[in-house]
């Protein structure tokens, strides 16, 4: 195999609601798309990187650089017999893996494409659907929590997630489970806290929450551990884990007891099945995390979500929840039951609109 060109594209994406974490509030989305030929196929990725380095250091305009001046580099005058190559060859440069990411899952889906099967199936899923919850943003009031907490039950979605941080957690975990008593609930933190909130958020375990996610500091898996040894509540670890080894020392060192994996934080479709099959041999259970992607990202996160070990619903929802009109065709549909339906076309198996992409684009470089 071998990719002949990229074509990177920033599409500009204005979200439906503002969407407030602890580390901000995001209310459009520039979004890098990558576009790879391989050997004539057209493969698909996205880069999940933020408008701004809050979530991780990496941004748009960083894996834009990666891509162009480091990465491509490294690939055009390169042959590889697989996909499951490019994460190797992409070694040298040290962190960026959202960058690696958004190139990586395009080849993969160029391979699929390839040999005419879906992506999920090529990665080694075997799910014909996936569970899906979703991730709720900090709101005005608990009033208005409450109202979107409903209204997603309703739409059938199985499990819900809030964002918390200092000064918006204990009490909107606790009018969530006196409403809703049996609900599957959690709560993310996005590093709000440090190790000397051990008795804030101890008072959590009251609320029978599924897990709570990063806590603590975005690269201090130890002090997780300290924190899991004094709460009932599992920890699920999502800023930490960048990489194999980070899983497999959190695990042992009991840090968390649970793991989000993202394609995008660790870099690709093969770093991400690596961390699964680690976390299924030792009974950790995972599930698919979500950076507010387009359909191009989401697509790539369902066909993760077909491998075994994601057991728990993941936060990959329906394109309406974020977009008034999404780039793929069709678009990502939830079930009564919250489920999303793994599609069986070849590749990631939902087609680019490339008109639309076209039109939403601000900014396009060919590297070739
Ligand atoms: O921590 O999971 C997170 C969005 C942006 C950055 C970090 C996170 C999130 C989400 C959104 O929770 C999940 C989604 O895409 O629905
Ligand atoms: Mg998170």
């Amino acid at each position: 195999m071998h990719v002949s060109k990229i074509t990177l594209r920033e599409i500009h994406l204005p979200l439906i609601a503002p969407f407030q974490t602890s580390f901000g509030i995001t209310t459009l989305r520039r979004i890098p798309l990558v576009q790879v030929e391989v050997d004539g196929v057209a493969g698909w990725g996205e880069v999940t990187a933020g408008e701004d380095p809050y979530y991780s250091y990496e941004t748009v305009e960083t894996a834009w650089h990666i891509i162009r001046d480091f990465l491509w580099p490294m690939l055009k005058a390169r042959e590889f017999s697989s996909a499951s190559e490019i994460h190797d060859i992409f070694s040298h440069v040290r962190g960026h893996n959202m960058a690696k990411a958004g190139v990586e899952t395009a080849i993969w889906d160029a391979e699929a494409k390839q040999k005419n099967l879906p992506l999920a199936k090529l990665l080694g899923g075997a799910r014909e659907e996936i569970s899906s919850g979703v991730s709720i943003g900090i709101q005005p009031s608990i009033d208005a929590l409450i109202a979107k907490v409903e209204k997603e039950l309703a739409a059938g979605y199985q499990r819900i997630k809030i964002k918390i941080m200092p000064g918006s957690d204990i009490e909107p975990a606790r009018a969530l489970r006196s409403r809703f008593p049996r609900i599957r609930l959690m709560v993310d933190a996005n590093s709000a806290y440090t190790l000397a909130d051990a008795p804030l958020l101890k008072k959590l375990d009251e609320f029978f929450l599924i897990m709570i996610e990063q806590p603590l500091g975005h690269d201090d898996i130890y002090s997780h551990a300290q924190l899991q040894r004094q709460l009932d509540t599992p920890i699920c670890l999502d800023e930490c884990i960048h990489d194999y080894e980070h899983a497999r020392a959190a695990i042992e060192i009991g840090a968390c007891k649970i793991i989000n994996i993202k394609l995008g934080r660790v870099g690709g479709h093969t770093a991400a099945r690596k961390i699964h099959d680690l976390c299924q041999s030792k009974s950790v259970p995972v599930w698919c995390g979500g950076m507010l992607e387009s359909g191009i990202g989401r697509a790539h996160n369902i066909a993760m979500s077909t491998l075994p070990d994601f057991t728990l619903p993941g936060d990959v929802s329906a394109s309406k929840r974020y977009w008034t009109e999404d780039i793929i065709e069709p678009e990502v549909e939830v079930s009564a039951r919250g489920t999303i339906r793994v599609p069986t076309a070849p590749g990631i198996g939902y087609a680019p609109r490339l008109d639309r992409i076209e039109s939403l684009t601000k900014r396009r470089e060919v590297l070739e």
